[in-house]
């Protein structure tokens, strides 16, 4: 049994015999992402230093070209991952197509393939809010050995073996499940180590806290629109209070510490939202179920949804399972209706 100020790498050790894969691999890729969540996090953190310094010039103070943080950080999570030689393959945003590790070397025994956000709200960097970091980790789908395929990363979210976020905030966390629960490490920064913070985290069923940017409201469906309007209401243990960061991973994790929901729907403008499916809805919708929420795009859960291209988006609807399925019923009753 996990115990609090347990470091991330004796709870990793411990429970690697809980995952039924236990080849050892994937504590090495979760171990891989906590180097490259604490590298990317001392970046994020100066952020605001670098911009000052990066003001003189096209370079900063130590000449170094100075990158867009989601560049960055896209760069240090793909290296760690390929130089510790543990996954045959990589999607992320920030990379038009997937990237094949090793494929030349037919030694290369690996089966873990990895999509990744590597910065999400990196737009919210400049007004010093937190952002985060979001990875899946599937098992390959085609033979070992050989150069993987677009199969090994459309497969549905209720493949994955692995899904965790980095928030970069007033602390830094890292939060990942391998399907036996989910559990927060905070970063102790003075020494480099993550501690177990937050053991067995859990969605409250109910929550008063809804999270959607309301500026989209004349675009969005009418279901949402009535589910906004229902959380406005004086009745029960309504109004719910309104709380957007414009972050997923903050508005998650706090929806998830204290009970909520978060919408991204479809919009007149966006028919599919604006959330990928591979490397933000799908991890997130893991993490979600495996702390008792829910996660859907108004009709279908979202692990379920069979992706059809690398980076498609879908509408967004997760969080405490209570509140997520009063939301589907407005969404349904419309369709029912109209
Ligand atoms: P909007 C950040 O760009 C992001 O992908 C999520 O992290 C965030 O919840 C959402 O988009 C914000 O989008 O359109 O409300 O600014």
């Amino acid at each position: 049994m996990s115990q609090k100020n347990q470091t991330l790498g004796e709870f990793i050790i411990e429970n690697q015999t809980s995952f039924k894969y236990t080849s050892g691999e994937l504590s090495r890729l979760i171990n891989s992402i906590r180097l490259a969540a604490k590298v990317v996090n001392h970046e994020v953190n100066k952020a605001g230093l670098v911009d000052i310094i990066g003001a003189y010039g096209d370079t900063n103070i130590q000449g170094e070209e100075q990158q867009k943080l989601d560049v960055y950080a896209n760069e240090k999570f793909i290296q760690t991952l390929t130089n510790r030689n543990i996954v045959c393959g990589i999607a992320s945003e920030e990379e038009d197509d997937f990237i094949t590790i090793n494929s030349q070397d037919e030694n290369n025994q690996n089966k873990y393939v990895v999509l990744i956000d590597p910065l999400d709200g990196s737009s919210n960097i400049d007004v010093n809010v937190s952002v985060g970091t979001i990875f899946s980790v599937y098992r390959r789908v085609t033979p070992i050995g050989t150069p993987v395929t677009i199969d090994d990363f459309l497969q549905k979210g209720n493949q994955q073996v692995a899904a965790g976020y980095i928030i970069y905030g007033t602390s830094t966390m890292l939060v990942y499940t391998t399907g036996v629960g989910v559990n927060g490490f905070t970063l102790n920064p003075a020494i480099g180590t993550f501690y177990l913070s937050h053991p067995d985290m859990k969605f409250p069923k109910d929550g008063k806290i809804y999270s959607v940017n309301e500026g989209n409201y004349i675009h969005f469906p009418q279901g949402i629109k009535d589910y906004i309007k229902y959380c406005q209401m004086e009745e029960g243990n309504r109004p719910y209070t309104s709380r957007y960061i414009g972050s997923l991973v903050s508005d998650f994790h706090r929806n998830m510490i204290k009970g909520g929901i978060y919408i991204y729907p479809s919009t007149s403008k966006n028919p599919n939202g604006k959330l990928r499916l591979l490397y933000e809805c799908n991890p997130m919708a893991f993490i979600a179920e495996q702390a008792n929420g829910k996660a859907s795009d108004g009709f279908t859960r979202i692990l379920d949804i069979q992706p059809t291209e690398l980076h498609q988006r879908v509408p967004f609807i997760c969080g405490s399972k209570s509140m997520v399925e009063k939301a589907e019923e407005f969404m349904q009753q419309v369709t029912v209706s109209t």
